[in-house]
């Protein structure tokens, strides 16, 4: 093997010494000194804040929580429990993260509640995908192949147009900017999910992806809560799409609202995504990578609608369209604004971010194993100061 020999000049040295101490005393200073290690992190250039003067969020009230000894009622008293399911969208290839997802869930909340998974794949779930997934589940499972024409590229997309699109994403080094599965997943998730036949039996979803983790235990039942609240859509972290994927988006919605006035609700979230009454878009959206929401939201005439006119203006392929601001906005719009809850309780990691609960109490008793200093709500990229402004 060849060897990599460093000659050093003297210059060189000196230069590096420098660098050495400077690093060591910047480091110093951030232990020892805690207003310096707050000027200077990262949070604080980036325009983070603090939530030590903001209200506290929403907690989930004390009759939610059962304490009980397991196994709690609701598993056995299918009454007392919500007309829900957990999904997961995902291939064969997710199996191992898929695994890893399911089983903290089950630990931390499903295995006292018992609630149906679905899963869905444009493919066929091979055996191995079957066994691993129902030997760790509690309750029932059901998998279910997505029919060709809810997921794959519409025949009138032009096709020309869209990877043309794709190259150019791809040479502006845009995630995902050259995938042609990922939109059909954006397209899929945004419009056709709720749509399977193995969903129409239910109201409610918790979506999970592969190697997601959560971070405390969940000794509620949050569909329950979004049921008893009249709730549509719950979410745990809030941050900026990147443009470059929507550049037309917010154009195309205002078209549709224009249109369609009487499908805006009263009192709505406009001001956590606009912050000049809705002319321009701030790209603020939850990440629906978690979501708990209530499907016939997206089943009504509003969304439905709405979609339509999205997909047929053909963005999930000419532009990347992700789900998650079609979702956001539409929320955004069609409910009222207390019809979108932010679960603090519920601890969630997404690579590569965290939201650790910061309500009072809410960390202890989730017994959570995150660190609420490095909740992704701080993060100058967080929109939870867009979320804030509206409560
Ligand atoms: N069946 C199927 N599922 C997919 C496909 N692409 C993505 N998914 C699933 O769709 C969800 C979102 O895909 P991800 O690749 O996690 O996308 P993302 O969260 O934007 O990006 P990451 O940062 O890579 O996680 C996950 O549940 C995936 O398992 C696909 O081609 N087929
Ligand atoms: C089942 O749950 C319902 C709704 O919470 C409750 O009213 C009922 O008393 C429960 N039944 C039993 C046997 O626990
Ligand atoms: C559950 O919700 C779905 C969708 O709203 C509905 O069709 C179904 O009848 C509901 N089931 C029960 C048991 O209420
Ligand atoms: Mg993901």
């Amino acid at each position: 093997m060849a060897q990599i020999h460093w000659k050093l000049t003297p210059t060189a040295r000196y230069v590096l010494l420098v660098l050495f101490i400077l690093f060591g005393v910047h480091s110093i200073l951030s232990f020892t000194h805690e207003p310096y290690g707050r000027a200077t992190s990262i949070s604080q250039l980036t325009g983070g804040f603090s939530w030590s003067t903001a209200a506290a969020p929403p907690a989930i009230p004390d009759a939610y929580y059962d304490d009980t000894p397991l196994p709690l009622t609701p598993a056995h008293n299918t009454s007392a429990r919500a007309n829900a399911t957990i999904l997961m969208l995902a291939r064969n290839s997710d199996v191992d993260g898929a695994v890893r997802s399911i089983r903290e869930l089950e630990d931390r909340f499903n295995h006292k509640y018992q609630y149906p998974w679905v899963f869905l794949n444009e493919e066929d779930f091979d055996d191995e995908f079957k066994r691993r997934v129902t030997n760790i589940i509690s309750g029932p499972v059901h998998f279910g192949r997505i029919p060709h024409d809810h997921w794959y590229q519409p025949a009138w997309i032009d096709e020309d147009r869209a990877s043309a699109a794709r190259q150019k994403m791809m040479d502006d080094n845009i995630i995902y900017g050259g995938s042609v599965s990922y939109r059909n997943m954006c397209r899929f998730n945004s419009g056709f999910f709720y749509r399977h036949q193995l969903l129409q039996q239910f109201k409610w979803y918790w979506r999970v992806e592969p190697d997601v983790h959560f971070r405390c235990d969940v000794d509620f039942d949050p569909f329950r809560y979004m049921e008893d609240h009249n709730k549509v859509y719950g979410f745990t972290i809030t941050m900026y799409e990147y443009l470059a994927t929507i550049p037309t988006l917010w154009e195309t919605v205002k078209e549709f609202t224009k249109a369609h006035p009487e499908y805006v609700k009263e009192n709505n979230a406009m001001n956590y995504m606009s912050d000049d009454g809705g002319t321009t878009y701030n790209n603020c959206h939850f990440w629906s990578n978690f979501e708990i929401a209530n499907m016939d939201f997206w089943r009504g005439e509003a969304y439905s609608k709405y979609f339509e006119y999205l997909d047929s203006k053909g963005g999930f392929y000419y532009e990347r369209w992700g789900d998650a601001p079609v979702h956001s906005i539409a929320a955004g719009l069609f409910a009222s604004k207390d019809q979108i809850h932010f679960f603090d309780d519920i601890g969630y990691e997404h690579n590569p971010y965290t939201h650790c609960p910061r309500g009072p109490g809410a960390w202890e008793r989730g017994h959570c194993d995150c660190e609420v200093q490095k909740s992704f709500d701080y993060d100058g990229y967080s929109c939870m100061r867009q979320w804030d402004r509206i409560q």
